[in-house]
């Protein structure tokens, strides 16, 4: 092309431009979005075929995804709704205010909520289905640190009282009171969700919405079109949590999950991406993952402007601005906006040349405009095929003014003075007069007031009010003592793992009539690892799709079977997405009303430590289930070294109460666990988490001991497995020791046992203890009982009581460290030497580890007798003899330092 002068070529370029877009208008007009998408296409691909690359952008522009002649019509009340939204504002304002007049420092948040109101006003108002006899109703995951907006509307709902609302955050009161975050575990009736622990909302909401399409698959429950509702927060969204499954929402075209981000531009210490445009990258996050992406960003205030703007220059100002500047003209005067937004450009300066000062003050963002956001939900409950997220743009404080609004403290600001008070009393015109606004009360008009007459209407409509959680737990007959007897029995000459005994009783329960169709296995790409594959042909591999190819296995017995009805939910390489499984099959008794029984099998050392949170989670979520850690260990897992050798979950699983933990050694230990596990939680609707370690070691399963109390034992935690072999007069003057062994090293103290009578002349009894954690929390408790007691009957430990009548020595055992027994030391008649695996693992054999944790049958029998030489009973050279006898290198390093 000739060159020209620059000013006729921008006057061809217009020519040109304003052809295309014609056309463009034309067909678009003519023959629908979808055509002109083609044309887009066919010339896109005519472009890379000439050698012309176009730049990748995920990105649409920064203006709203729904054109404002394509929004419907808004069918509510907006008047009622907006003084609704006011009186929920001003009431969980002022519930954090008298908070901390009362108690300063109980600390609460003002400003997420009120950043969030409208987003959350339109949803209860004309989408959130609740649960009913009729409906299952929608699931919604409010942002946890935004409860007091929840709370200040079942106020006037009238479902919480003045009293509730005063006893915010102070919840141990005589009345009791509000948790200060979604809690179920706290407040049963009421949360659904837990939502605080930032990141984790996002995943449960997808793993739940797929969750749900499981169920329906599955048969277990019919077709009930609730959606999932995720509210999240754009700070929130930097938590790797949030993004890390979002490819699973698409790739299973989750068309029942709706995410909502506040985006209100802040998180706690200021700007989520003052020098960008968190919108603009989540967009492409998502758009890239394949979702369907409504932004709501401008105010229909805006889209006047963006309308009357014919220089484009509108557009090119709200592309560039940076979040960090739109932060600041929040918390500026009209006169600051002009000069700093507008001012960049003449056309702009023009553009608003009518408008006042205040006018521009005032302009609304996209969350803040109810039409906007009403239009976005519906858009987004309609979609179908892909999930979707909405992106809206609000401000932190919103309605807050000089007390926070925008501010970079606002996060934390919990304090009104009364002035700050009566310009929020204004503001949204509350009618609460000037000589009570410093008491900031709180404010509900008569229940006959329309505003409160239509609030009800409203959530009767959707089907009552919400969130409201529902234990629909239905209790089970639980045949499941038939099931497990045989386990009593022993493997006979056949060695086990207690790994294969597990993976053999759940495909027995699979097949059970009554439960099989509840169970719900669960595994992070580690099946093969645990022998699990035989379930993959017995039970199917879930998958919505069906199996739309030939796996290249299927000539074998044990092939790669995907299929709708599936049973296991095999998540791939991903522990957090287990435990969101876990937490949606385990809740859902309460949330689904389907009593479905999750065993979630995953390598022992990627739980407790690496999804430590989302235990915590499923615990508050009052989830049920197992949770079973296998090829556990850290001398029975050999050769895997320091990052897999598990020698502490069972110090983590201590912590929530709910879990029990348990340390088996037998398959019928197992098995009267498991059954015990399946009697409380399904049969009773007891709320447990069965934490149950399982090793890959194999020997041979003796029977259970028929004497009474074991079957008790096992489950309280500890048991009399073997007496010594000295009975009678034999064992008369025979120093006595007693030797307690967990999982695969109780049959090390089963070998020490025999040392120790053979060559030592020491009778020995085994004791096997199957649970630390059963033991701790039974004897803390009676501990308890006693010194708020302290006339009453005394309580005595099981653990004591066990051991009150056993003369000797003790020493303890057990692949985890030695904090698990000392736990329980106190109660114990003597000392109680503690053997265990402190330190970092090793790769190399299970010999090696034992004898480098000092956890073998030598170290016990050592122990043992430097016990008995204590308190006198043997010669303390006989330890030093035993010592050299068994070949123990006293200068070997010490695995706990070293
Ligand atoms: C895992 C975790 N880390 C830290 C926190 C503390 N915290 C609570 S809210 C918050 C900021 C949240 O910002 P954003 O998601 O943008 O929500 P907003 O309040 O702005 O709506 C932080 C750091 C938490 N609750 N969870
Ligand atoms: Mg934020």
């Amino acid at each position: 092309m000739a060159t020209k002068d620059p000013r006729e070529l921008e006057k061809l370029h217009n020519i040109e431009n304003s052809e295309w877009r014609e056309s463009l208008d034309y067909v678009l007009r003519e023959q629908g979005a979808g055509r002109v998408r083609q044309i887009l296409r066919l010339l896109q691909t005519r472009a890379q075929e000439q050698g012309v690359s176009i730049p990748f952008t995920a990105n649409t522009p920064y203006i709203n995804s729904i054109p404002q002649d394509q929004e419907p019509l808004f069918p509510g009340n907006r008047e009622l709704e907006r003084r609704n939204k006011s009186l929920v504002r001003w009431n969980a304002m002022a519930m954090v205010v008298r908070a901390n007049r009362e108690l300063p420092g109980i600390g609460g948040h003002i400003s997420t909520f009120a950043s969030a109101a409208t987003l959350w006003e339109i949803g209860f108002n004309h989408f959130w289905r609740a649960r009913n006899d009729e409906q299952l109703g929608d699931q919604v995951y409010f942002q946890g640190h935004a409860s007091p907006g929840l709370y200040a509307r079942a106020f006037l709902e009238g479902r919480l009282t003045e009293k509730d609302l005063t006893n915010f955050r102070r919840e141990l009161g005589p009345e009791g009171g509000l948790s200060s975050y979604p809690h179920p575990f706290l407040m049963p009736d009421f949360w659904e969700f837990p939502t605080v622990s930032m990141g984790l909302t996002a995943l449960s909401a997808i793993y739940q919405a797929r969750f749900n399409h499981y169920l329906v698959d599955r048969g277990l429950r019919a077709a009930s079109g609730r959606k999932v509702w995720a509210l999240l927060g754009d700070g929130e969204m930097d938590e790797p949590e949030s993004l890390g499954a979002i490819t699973l929402a698409s790739r299973e075209n989750l068309d029942n999950l709706i995410f909502v981000v506040n985006c209100n531009l802040q998180r706690l210490d200021g700007p989520v991406r003052g020098n960008g445009k968190i919108i603009q990258e989540l967009e492409a996050a998502f758009r890239g993952a394949g979702w369907n992406v409504i932004k709501v960003i401008w105010g229909s205030d805006w889209e006047v402007l963006l309308e009357k703007d014919t220089s484009g220059k509108l557009l090119q100002r709200m592309e560039e601005v940076l979040d960090g500047e739109m932060q600041g003209y929040s918390v500026s005067s009209g006169a600051y906006v002009r000069e700093h937004f507008f001012g960049k450009y003449p056309e702009l300066l023009e553009l608003v040349s009518q408008y006042s000062d205040e006018q521009l003050h005032k302009l609304r963002r996209g969350g803040h405009d109810p039409a906007k956001v009403y239009a976005a939900y519906k858009s987004a409950v309609e979609h179908k095929g892909e999930p979707t997220v909405i992106l809206a743009q609000t401000i932190k404080g919103y309605g807050l003014g000089e007390a926070g609004e925008g501010k970079n403290i606002t996060h934390s600001q919990k304090k009104l003075n009364e002035d700050e008070l009566k310009s929020f009393r204004t503001r949204f015109n509350i009618p609460i007069s000037d000589e009570d606004i410093a008491e900031a009360p709180f404010y509900k008009p008569d229940e006959d007031a329309p505003e409160l007459i239509y609030l009800r209407e409203k959530r009767e409509a959707l089907g009552g009010f919400m969130p409201t959680r529902v234990d629909a737990t239905q209790p089970m007959a639980c045949h499941t003592e038939e099931l497990i007897r045989e386990y009593f029995d022993g493997s006979g000459d056949r060695e086990l793992g207690t790994t294969m005994a597990y993976v053999h009783m759940l495909a027995k329960l699979l097949r059970d009539p009554e439960i099989g169709k509840l169970i719900v296995p669960i595994v992070p790409d580690e099946a093969r690892t645990f022998g699990m594959e035989s379930l993959f042909r017995q039970a199917g591999i879930y998958s919505h799709a069906g199996q739309l190819y030939d796996p290249v296995d299927k000539g074998s017995l044990l092939f790669y079977n995907e299929t709708k009805t599936g049973a296991i939910l095999e998540e791939g390489l991903s522990e957090a997405g287990s435990m969101a499984s876990f937490i949606a099959a385990g809740t859902s008794y309460a949330n689904n009303g389907v009593n479905t029984i999750p065993f979630y099998t995953f390598y022992s050392m990627f739980g407790f430590q690496r999804v430590g949170d989302s235990i915590w989670q499923a615990c508050d979520s009052q989830a049920r289930g197992f949770l079973i850690g296998a090829t556990a260990g850290r001398t029975t897992l050999a050769g895997e070294g320091l990052q897999h050798q598990d020698g502490h979950s069972h110090v983590l699983a201590m912590a929530p109460t709910t879990v029990k933990a348990y340390d088996p050694a037998f398959a019928y230990e197992l098995a009267v666990i498991v059954h015990d596990g399946i009697n409380r939680m399904y049969c009773h609707g007891e709320t447990w988490i069965y934490y149950l370690t399982v090793m890959n070691e194999t020997y041979l399963m003796p029977a259970m001991p028929k004497r009474a109390g074991v079957r008790e034992g096992i489950l309280k935690g500890m048991y009399k497995f073997q007496p010594s072999g000295f009975k009678g007069a034999k064992a008369k003057g025979k120093p006595k020791a007693h030797l307690l062994g967990s999982g695969a090293i109780l049959n090390e103290a089963r070998k020490a046992q025999a040392i120790l009578e053979k060559d030592y002349g020491v009778a020995a009894d085994v004791w096997s203890v199957t649970s630390y954690k059963e033991l701790y929390r039974d004897a803390v408790d009676c501990e308890r009982h006693n010194l708020l007691n302290p006339t009453g009957k005394a309580q005595v430990p099981y653990v004591e009581s066990l051991l009150a009548k056993e003369d000797g020595v003790f020493v303890a055992a057990s692949d985890y460290m030695k904090v698990m027994p000392a736990t329980v030391a106190q109660w114990f008649p003597k000392k109680l030497h503690c053997l265990g695996t402190d330190g970092y693992g090793r790769s190399d054999g299970r010999d090696q580890l034992r004898d480098f944790f000092e956890v073998d049958a030598r170290y016990i029998v050592i122990a043992a007798l430097h016990q008995l030489a204590k308190e006198g009973t043997v010669p303390t050279k006989l330890v030093a003899h035993a010592i050299k006898d068994l070949g123990i290198d006293a200068k070997k390093p010490n695995p706990h330092v070293d």
